[in-house]
């Protein structure tokens, strides 16, 4: 398949949005291509294919809603998706939508630059055939919110002689532990999934634990078909009502405050809602993100759940989290985790009490004791929310940089465009309420709300589109001033960029839910773009 030199749209990545994204830019009838780093489709998806990856939206709401006979065909198998089924789901959409033959695979973009005289994109990338250029009069940048795996600075990582694997950059084979001392970093979601499937495995299971993290039970299984068969009778109404709840999943969240009533009765609620699994719990109250006194409820109400479940008090300790506000990380949504420490092969270190001083070649040396691995799992995240998008070499307007851009903080218009980056737009990207919702509802807004516009702007005959600097400032104070009303800032979190050392701590999603945004969004449009300088 031959790169074509000049399109009329461009995607980088081929994961949800950027599948969502070709389909709709076809339909305006504008050439599209995908260029894609990877050698499938899926993203996320694509990468993280750890043991135990598994998405925390349920089935039937993690899917595109835009075709009725696609939501009504696939049958999901179990209640909450694991990557291999979502690899699956992806794959048939590439092929039932023909998207496969515009997508050009193992091909990473190293730059976008645009031209000031031609109005078009100059996008270089590197493909398995080499270098190539295409030109482009529009940029959609797919390229994912946790798509840039961070290995952790610890000195001598590389020199380890056993095998080393990054939970975000997993192989594409089967990896068996069995007989193997294993070592895993990290104890975020990733981690979180991992280490109870590596445990039935490993001889040894040793998990370095720096910060404990918030995780509930999925309370996962086979799909119940009756419930998903309501479901499929009522798909319009549900992803309807998705769209303007806060998380973009058909739960209401309870009106009602978790200070306004007892601790007792607070307690009540939350064992109600305790076996539904998952998210329900933090929806159970509107304040838990808002009142300290809310949050230190639910929070006690967690670590109580740890104890009766971890027999070890120690372990049991070390393994509550303390000092920051549940959910003010992304929480985690585990099978058997906690159990998983009463296993005799699975041991707990405290990494903060006793840090990491490097790795040998034979394991992980701490100040006080050495752990001698076969294999070491790093789970230790991402470069969030921007790390993707500053990995390319992406020049705006006078050849402004976008690294220099967002020097001190990522800055968006409505986390979907940027000032002085004409014709550029990003799915999903800071600013943007994605993160805190459910994928693929935020997936479906912007991708739509971008093809209205781009739509528009052929209609009105318009060449450019672009942010303007008061619209871009206006937002980041919006999506600051909006943040700085809940507990999110005081957790350091990735969402705060303080995962990375040295990345400026700028909260970054927009945390009015999905509903407010797209009320939000839909009120620019109808103001003829509002915002957006047109030409
Ligand atoms: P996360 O949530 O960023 O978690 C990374 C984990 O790795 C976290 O426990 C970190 O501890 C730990 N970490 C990072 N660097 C180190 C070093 N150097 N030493 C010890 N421990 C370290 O990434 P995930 O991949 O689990 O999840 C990302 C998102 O994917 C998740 O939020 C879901 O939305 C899906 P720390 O907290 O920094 O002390």
């Amino acid at each position: 398949m031959r790169m074509p030199h000049e399109v009329d749209a461009l995607v980088v990545g081929a994961g949800f949005s950027g599948l969502y994204s070709m389909h709709k830019l076809r339909g305006l009838g504008l050439s599209t291509v995908i260029l894609e780093k990877g050698d499938g489709v899926g993203g996320t998806w694509y990468w993280n294919r750890y043991p135990g990856a598994r998405c925390d939206v349920e089935s039937p709401y993690y899917s595109y809603s835009f075709d009725e006979d696609l939501q009504q065909d696939w049958e999901w198998t179990e209640r909450y998706p694991a990557q291999p089924e979502l690899l699956k789901y992806i794959n048939h959409v590439a092929d039932r939508f023909d998207l496969r033959k515009d997508i050009f695979f193992e091909t990473t973009v190293v730059s976008a630059v645009f031209d000031e005289s031609t109005e078009r994109w100059t996008v270089t990338s590197i493909g398995p055939d080499g270098g190539s250029v295409i030109s482009a009069k529009y940029c959609i940048m797919a390229t994912g919110c946790l798509s840039s795996a961070r290995m952790p600075d610890i000195p001598g990582i590389n020199s380890f002689t056993g095998r080393l694997l990054h939970t975000g950059m997993w192989p594409h084979e089967e990896v068996d532990f069995t007989g193997q001392r294993v070592g895993v970093i990290g104890t975020g979601s990733s981690g979180i999934q991992a280490i109870p499937m590596i445990a039935k495995q490993a001889k040894n299971l040793q998990v370095f634990q720096r910060t404990a993290n918030f995780s509930v039970p999925a309370f996962n299984g086979p799909i119940d078909q009756e419930w998903f068969a309501k479901i499929k009778a009522n798909y319009p109404e549900l992803r309807e009502r998705s769209r303007h709840t806060a998380m973009g999943i058909p739960y209401q969240r309870r009106n009602q405050a978790a200070v306004d009533i007892s601790e007792d009765e607070r307690r009540a609620v939350f064992e109600e809602h305790w076996p539904k699994g998952g998210f329900r719990i933090s929806s159970c109250f509107n304040d838990l993100m808002r009142n300290k006194e809310s949050n230190d409820s639910l929070s006690d109400f967690v670590r109580a759940k740890i104890e009766q479940t971890v027999t070890d008090p120690k372990t049991a300790e070390l393994l509550k989290p303390y000092g920051y506000p549940i959910t003010g990380k992304r929480i985690c949504v585990d099978t058997d985790y906690y159990a998983t420490f009463n296993r005799e092969n699975v041991q707990l270190i405290d990494v903060k009490s006793d840090p990491i001083v490097e790795i040998t070649p034979t394991g992980v040396r701490t100040e006080s004791n050495f752990y001698e691995l076969d294999a070491l799992v790093v789970a230790t995240g991402f470069d969030a929310m921007t790390g993707a998008m500053l990995r390319m070499d992406i020049r705006g307007r006078d050849g402004a940089s976008l690294r220099e851009h967002w020097d001190a903080g990522a800055r968006t218009y409505l986390g979907v465009a940027i000032a002085g980056f004409p014709n550029l737009f990003t799915i999903a990207g800071p600013g943007s309420p994605s993160v805190l919702s459910n994928m693929l509802t935020s997936i479906e807004q912007h991708v739509e709300w971008i093809t209205d516009h781009l739509a528009y702007l052929q209609a009105k005959g318009y060449e450019t589109s672009e942010a303007t600097t008061a619209s871009e400032a206006g937002w980041v104070e919006h999506v600051r001033e909006l943040a700085d009303q809940t507990l999110f800032p005081t957790a350091n979190s990735w969402y705060l960029g303080a995962n990375v050392p040295g990345k400026p701590r700028v909260f970054m999603p927009y945390v009015g839910g999905v509903g407010t945004y797209r009320a939000h969004c839909e009120g620019v449009a109808a103001r003829e773009y509002e915002g957006f300088a047109l030409k």
